[in-house]
């Protein structure tokens, strides 16, 4: 069966298993936390970045690739979603690594600001305990070498904020003619692109990964949640994890 080698709380990694449920393809999934997971990444020959996918036939390294692997083994019946970078690019006005490196960059802003049990809830669900507990003690450094492998800072952040409500205001724009899909009337590959990069905007329902409740929150981030829930092409976004995520629940134990 093929492994996925994910950090759990990567929207990149949610956008491959999202692929992969999709298509009804079995994987086993290997979460890992940030910084740890270079170990498992290394280990079987792959670059740096998850979502790596491990294959019989050999490794499938990227998001949209894993999504693409999962569409042509499709089981039978599941409808074919074929990603674009070039589509995306055009409906969002910018990559789908530019658009979730912003919401990524969001992501470790907002989790900056929660306490460290908050934070080893968001990032750690299904991670070996080793991996776990070794993160827990080095918290502080931990973050500060993810936040600081994703350029992080206050300048990237409001940068981000702005790339962000341009991009939404673009997808908000499609939308505008009450189209249920970015493409029309069926799911594309681009909604489950948009919706999974737009997850650090909103915990969405239905995620594979368990998050804490909103209200866990501090005040200041759910003010942000809430600010972005408003803006229809979130809106999408939660309405496509409500009705068309048909999940795998990550093994947390
Ligand atoms: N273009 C890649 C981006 C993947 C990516 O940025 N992955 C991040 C997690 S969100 C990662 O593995 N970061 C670990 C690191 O920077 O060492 C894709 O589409 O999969």
């Amino acid at each position: 069966m093929p492994r996925l080698i994910t950090i759990p709380a990567s929207h990149f990694c949610e956008l491959a298993r999202w692929g992969l449920d999709h298509a009804g393809v079995d994987f086993e999934e290997q979460p890992h936390l940030q910084v740890m997971h270079l170990l498992a990444t290394t280990r079987v020959g792959a670059r740096r970045l998850t979502p790596v996918l491990v294959t019989d036939a050999g490794l499938v390294q990227g998001s949209v690739e894993i999504l693409d692997w999962a569409d042509q083994r499709r089981a039978p019946g599941r409808a074919s979603v074929r990603a674009s970078r070039a589509r995306f690019a055009e409906l969002l006005g910018v990559s789908l690594d530019e658009f979730g490196a912003a919401t990524r960059r969001v992501f470790y802003a907002n989790v900056a600001r929660c306490s460290t049990e908050l934070g080893m809830r968001i990032n750690a669900p299904g991670a070996p305990v080793w991996e776990r507990r070794l993160f827990r003690a080095m918290y502080p450094l931990m973050m500060g070498l993810a936040r600081h492998a994703c350029e992080v800072d206050a300048r990237t952040v409001a940068a981000a904020r702005v790339l962000i409500d341009r991009a939404l205001d673009r997808v908000a724009d499609r939308l505008g003619d009450g189209r249920p899909f970015l493409d029309g009337d069926h799911l594309c590959a681009d909604d489950i692109c948009f919706a999974s990069l737009s997850v650090p905007l909103h915990p969405p329902p239905n995620y594979a990964v368990p998050l804490p409740e909103i209200a866990d929150f501090p005040a200041s981030v759910q003010r942000e949640f809430n600010r972005y829930a408003e803006h229809p092409a979130v809106a999408h976004a939660l309405n496509m994890y409500r009705g068309h995520r048909m999940r795998a629940a990550v093994d947390v134990a």
